[in-house]
């Protein structure tokens, strides 16, 4: 599939996709958003991948929406089109896992982008932040809502409200990111963590995905039940026997997805 601001590459069952608008620091509108949405739609249908990786460049993940895109709009305009809504919910629906390897700036729509994926793994120049309160708005894809459940109220409101960036070791500390790696390694050790997810069995793999986004729904009480049901089913798949019987055999396990 030919794209225009997104570069789309699958290898060793990884799909990597990378943001691709180098003028104007991969700020997200309808076009990228919407490539965006269709190759992840293709790549959690496509049997030759288990893992997505989404990045950027050096210098920026995503700066946040197009600005030049937002300016005239109206409250009637975003409001009927719905903007970057059918999108996002695309991006958000699949039940592979997806890592966000994050380098540079990753503000605004760019920081809510990173925290739909499952997980971040930042170089140590990336800078996360909800800028917009300077542009007279606020965030509208996530940055009061998921970055309040990652990092806690305090923080949240002190990113929302002053606008300020985060450094990649804040967010590490503050629960945003799952690890920082210098800026030369990002993709190696994400791929690294990508080939590592890869070798599992899948169906455990997407139960994991479904599970942990599950705390984010419901009560813990609710949550509990629901890991242990998931939990009792695996028991009925070929790769807990597998998985198992290779531990106690002293060999690696050959997962079939069964
Ligand atoms: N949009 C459009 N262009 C952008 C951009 C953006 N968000 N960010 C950077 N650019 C462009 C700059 O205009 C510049 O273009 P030229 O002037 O060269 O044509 C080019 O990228 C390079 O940027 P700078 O010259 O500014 O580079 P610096 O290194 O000096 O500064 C910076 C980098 C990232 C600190 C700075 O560019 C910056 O502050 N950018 C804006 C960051 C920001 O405010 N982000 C939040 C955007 S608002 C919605 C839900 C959510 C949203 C929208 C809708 N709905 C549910 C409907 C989200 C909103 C946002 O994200």
């Amino acid at each position: 599939m030919a794209f225009e601001t997104i570069i789309v590459e699958v290898e060793d069952y990884v799909a990597v996709i990378r943001l691709n608008r180098p003028e104007a620091l991969n700020a997200l509108n309808d076009k990228l958003l919407t490539e965006l949405a269709t190759a992840i739609t293709a790549a959690q249908a496509n049997d030759k991948v288990r893992v997505l990786v989404l990045t950027g460049s050096d210098k920026a993940f995503a700066a946040g929406a197009d600005i030049k895109m937002m300016r005239e709009k109206s409250f009637t305009d975003v409001y009927l089109e719905d903007l970057f809504t059918p999108e996002t919910d695309q991006i958000t629906r699949g039940r592979k896992p997806i890592i966000a390897a994050v380098a540079g700036y990753a503000l605004g729509g760019g920081c809510e982008l990173a925290m739909m994926c499952d997980f971040i793994i930042a170089a140590d120049t990336a800078k996360f932040g909800q800028p917009e309160i300077n542009l007279g708005v606020m965030a509208g894809l996530g940055g009061t809502q998921r970055l309040t459940r990652f990092v806690g109220k305090s923080k949240a409101m002190d990113m929302n409200l002053t606008g300020r960036f985060m450094d990649a070791e804040e967010a590490e500390r503050a629960g945003l990111v799952s690890r920082v790696v210098p800026a030369k390694d990002l993709m190696k050790e994400t791929m690294a963590a990508a080939h590592k997810i890869a070798e599992k069995s899948m169906i455990t793999t997407m139960a994991i995905k479904e599970s942990v986004n599950r705390a984010y729904e419901t009560t813990l009480h609710e949550g509990l039940l629901f890991e242990r049901r998931v939990f009792h089913a695996l028991f009925a798949t070929e790769d807990q026997k597998e998985g198992m019987s290779a531990f106690l055999e002293k060999r690696t396990p050959q997962f079939r997805d069964r």
